[in-house]
């Protein structure tokens, strides 16, 4: 057998449209998808699957050795409002798991890797308009900590060993394949499915949380294209800041008014918001168009019309 590659967090949201898009490219048989479920799900289900949990390092050792991996997609996580409610599973998850992937890399089995960092990593202190690349950051979730120290980790690991390993800052990721699992900026996959089943949603966040998102082919291209530029290209080897658009839920309400003048929002906010209020509300992404050309495709309108038509298909709701 080749050399191939494992997606771990396969499950997830963005694992599970990555895993599609790496079999295009690579074919089926390249690609194995594993999360921590016994048994893969329906739509991962037409290639190679291992249940494997990150913090099982024999288990991981196996997967990664006995199929011959030598290129990771490292996306499990708990996110910010999950590993809030259970602080020491968040540090254990991301950290020890990121730790456990690296170790092998360091061993010399796996030759490059992704890891997604988050806009998670600023805190109250960022400049919250157009952060720039490299700024105050300061967190205050467990979350963003365990994606700041994972991102110095990164970059040790890449100095002291050598490791080819890249990653992105996400926004939050907006798509209608596969749900979104404790985020803060879930409420804006939610409120397409919400508006197109019932009409209305209540929100978590209050109106005017400014958050930067982007439509997940642009979230898949953005890994795709930086894991296919040329090594000497990657200046930073922490995080790149990558931008797509930004809104706050009443603006995005809007926008969906447009497609369904009588769509409703309600606002409830609970802890998440003071969460989305740490963040920042946009970002500077020149380094990532400077060193790998990193430039998104859609705009809120574009995105709006898409959900919308996609789920409206999906629940046969029209
Ligand atoms: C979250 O809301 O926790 C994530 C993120 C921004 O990393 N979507």
């Amino acid at each position: 057998m080749k050399e191939a590659i494992l997606v771990i967090g396969a499950a997830g949201q963005i694992g599970s449209e990555l895993v599609h898009a790496l079999r295009e490219i690579h074919g089926n048989d390249k690609v194995i998808a594993s999360d921590v479920h016994e048994k893969a799900p329906e739509h991962l289900a037409y290639g190679p699957y291992e249940q494997t949990d990150v913090l099982d390092t024999k288990k991981l050792g196996e997967v990664v050795l006995g199929n011959k991996i030598t290129e990771v997609y490292h996306l499990a996580a708990l996110l910010s409002a999950t590993a809030e409610k259970n602080p020491a599973l968040g540090w254990e998850l991301n950290m020890t798991g990121l730790s456990n992937v690296l170790d092998l890399a360091r061993e010399g089995h796996i030759k490059r890797m992704f890891w997604p960092s988050s806009i998670a990593v600023f805190g109250p202190n960022t400049p919250k308009i157009k952060t720039p690349q490299r700024t105050v950051c300061e967190p205050t979730t467990v979350y963003g900590i365990t994606k700041v120290a994972g991102e110095s980790w990164c970059e040790y690991y890449h100095n002291r060993y050598g490791i080819d390993i890249r990653s992105v800052r996400y926004p939050g990721i907006i798509g209608h394949k596969s749900a979104p699992g404790g985020g803060t900026t879930d409420y804006a996959v939610h409120i397409f499915h919400e508006a197109v089943r019932h009409g209305r949603y209540e929100c978590f966040l209050s109106k005017e949380a400014a958050l930067p998102m982007m439509y997940m082919p642009d979230a898949t291209k953005a890994v795709l294209e930086l894991m296919a530029a040329p090594s000497e290209n990657i200046g930073l080897r922490t995080a790149y800041n990558i931008s797509g658009f930004s809104f706050t839920p009443d603006v995005l309400a809007a926008a969906i008014q447009k497609h369904m003048p009588e769509f409703e929002i309600t606002y409830n906010p609970d802890y998440r918001d003071k969460i989305a209020k740490s963040w920042p509300s946009s970002l500077d992404d020149s380094a990532a168009r400077k060193d790998w050309g990193w430039k998104p495709d859609f705009d809120i309108d574009a995105m709006v019309a898409d959900m919308l038509k996609n789920i409206s298909e999906q629940t046969g709701v029209h």
